[in-house]
Parts: structure tokens; C-alpha cells; sequence
């Protein structure tokens, strides 16, 4: 599905655009089951120790890791950050995930903003916002532009965000908020204090919009654009994933993670669609660099 034009040019007014079904509820079906299994061997581990009283098998793939959370003492929920971390992509590697990345709806659209020659930036996540707990929120993310949580290199690159729920979202449930018109502003000072976020003196004096949205939706975002997540304040999980897209031979800003050719039409064979050889760099990688400052600050 391509962008209509007036997308295009919203999105390139504004900083951002959301594409309303552009994905199907199938498209997510393969991906939710992989992780279901995870979930699973974790919930199966906290009963073990007695931490919950049921797995919650019974429950969706929306609500199964909250329910698990909601039984979890104050002690444990905390440390279940730990737990979901492990579920980034990069750290579970599940089959389906890496299926996504070449799903033709999704590309098709990410291929009106960035052309027909894509990669995909190894800056990528999914992200499970739990219910928040006495008004925090494990996990969220401050105000900041994506082009901050890269490295310099990267600022000759148009990488395009596209941020992904897998459930409906609002701002109860914790919908990203984005500041519209920023990109002309170009990069605004960062901080790392509470995840690295805009120097807080120098936010734009705009009005947020609520990105609300239907599982299907994808929404793009310039790396210019401030944006945030908020508390999640329902009972059921803020799954959403984010990935980044951009011109294959333009840097991604995480020079020492891999990154992958998605679609190509000048070269197909250059496509890197080998799901072990992909499992196999990001092992490496994050070998090799573990420890090395991600964000530029
Ligand atoms: O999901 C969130 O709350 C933050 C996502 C984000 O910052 C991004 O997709 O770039
Ligand atoms: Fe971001």
C-alpha cells in the first residue's frame, strides 16, 4: 500500500503521518505466537518460584503479560523489566519478527518516503508498555528526536521511523505524542538523564498531538520529530514495535550493529533475507560491542 500524496506531503509538513490500515490483524499473527511461547516460559518460571498464581494461558496476547505483572509483588514487577528486556528483537530472534521486516504492505509503504532501495536500521524494538504502577510507567520513553539516539554519522541519512501498535491506542493506554513542524529545527540538544531526552529548556512551545490509532495503523516519523510515550493506565499491554528504514549506503548511526537490505529493485540479490545469517551477526554484534555508548550523549 503507497502513501497517498497527501500523506507524502503531511508527512513532510509536519514531521509525521499516521497510515490508517495499512496492515491487516494476520499480519501480526505469526509474531504474537512466537512471542506467546516466550511469554509463556516466563510465566511458567515466575509460577515456579511462586510468584504468580497462573500462567494465564487463557488470556490474549493483549492482556496475558499484564496479567502476569498485576499478580507480581512491587519487588518482582520491578525487576520484570529485566524480564521484558530480553524480548527486544535483536535478544529473542524469533523467525516471524525477521518475517516482518519484509512484509509487502509495510514496505510498500515505507517505499513512498525512502525509494525503492531500503534497509533496515538495526536501531528496532518491541516494546511491551505494562500497566503502570503507582504512576510509573517501566520502560517510557522522554521527549527526543530519533536522530539523538544516533550517532553522528548518521546525520547525512533520512531514516524514517515507523512505529507499529499491535493493540488500539490512546492516550490512556499510552499513545505516542509527537510535536508537529519541528523538522526545520534540525537536531535540538539532548541530555542522557532519564533516557536521553531533549534538554528540557529547549522543548518547542507546541502544542503535542495524541497519535491515536488502530491495531494496522503504522505511523512515520521524520527522526527530527520530538515525540514521547506516555503511561500506560489500562489492563492490557501497549505492545508496539518501532523500526527505522532508510536509502541502503547511508549510515545508520550504530555503525557496530547490524543492518540488513530489505527490498532492493536495482539488485534483488542483494537482499539479505537469511534469517540464521541474521540471528548469527546480531550475536555477534552484540558481543562485540557490548558496552559502547549508544546515543551520541
Ligand atoms: O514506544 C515508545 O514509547 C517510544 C517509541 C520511540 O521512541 C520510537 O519509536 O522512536
Ligand atoms: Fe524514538
Amino acid at each position: 500500500m503507497s502513501l497517498t500524496q497527501a500523506q507524502i506531503d503531511h508527512y513532510r509538513e509536519k514531521g509525521f503521518v499516521i497510515v490508517e490500515g495499512a496492515l491487516k490483524d494476520e499480519d501480526f499473527h505469526a509474531v504474537e505466537h512466537d512471542y506467546d511461547v516466550l511469554i509463556n516460559q516466563k510465566a511458567q518460571q515466575l509460577l515456579d518460584e511462586g510468584h504468580i498464581q497462573s500462567t494465564h494461558a487463557d488470556k490474549p496476547f493483549s492482556h496475558r503479560l499484564a496479567a502476569i505483572a498485576n499478580e507480581l509483588s512491587d519487588e518482582v514487577y520491578n525487576d520484570f523489566k529485566r524480564i521484558t528486556s530480553t524480548l527486544d528483537i535483536m535478544k529473542a530472534r524469533v523467525k516471524p519478527m525477521f518475517e516482518f521486516f519484509f512484509n509487502p504492505h509495510l514496505l510498500s509503504a515505507v517505499e513512498s518516503i525512502v525509494g525503492p532501495e531500503i534497509t533496515l536500521s538495526p536501531i528496532q524494538h518491541i516494546r511491551p508498555y505494562l500497566p503502570s504502577r503507582s504512576d510509573k510507567q517501566p520502560m517510557q520513553v522522554p521527549w527526543h528526536q530519533d536522530q539523538g539516539v544516533t550517532k553522528e554519522e548518521a546525520d547525512i541519512s533520512e531514516i524514517l521511523t515507523v512505529w507499529i501498535p499491535l493493540v488500539d491506542v490512546d492516550p490512556n493506554t499510552g499513545c505516542l505524542q509527537v510535536l508537529p513542524g519541528v523538522v526545520p529545527m534540525g537536531l535540538l540538544d539532548h541530555e542522557p538523564e532519564g533516557g536521553t531526552r531533549i534538554k528540557p529548556d529547549l522543548m518547542p512551545n507546541i502544542k503535542a498531538h495524541e497519535c491515536i490509532m488502530k491495531r494496522g495503523d503504522l505511523l512515520f516519523i521524520s527522526a527530527y520529530t520530538p515525540h514521547r510515550g506516555q503511561a500506560n493506565q489500562t489492563d492490557k499491554v501497549r505492545w508496539s514495535m518501532d523500526l527505522r528504514f532508510q536509502k541502503t549506503g547511508t549510515p545508520t548511526g550504530r555503525p557496530f550493529w547490524p543492518e540488513f537490505v530489505v527490498q532492493s529493485k536495482e539488485d534483488p540479490s542483494s537482499v539479505q533475507d537469511d534469517f540464521d545469517q541474521w540471528c548469527t551477526r546480531w550475536v555477534t554484534d552484540l558481543k562485540s560491542a557490548k558496552g559502547t555508548r549508544l546515543h551520541r550523549v
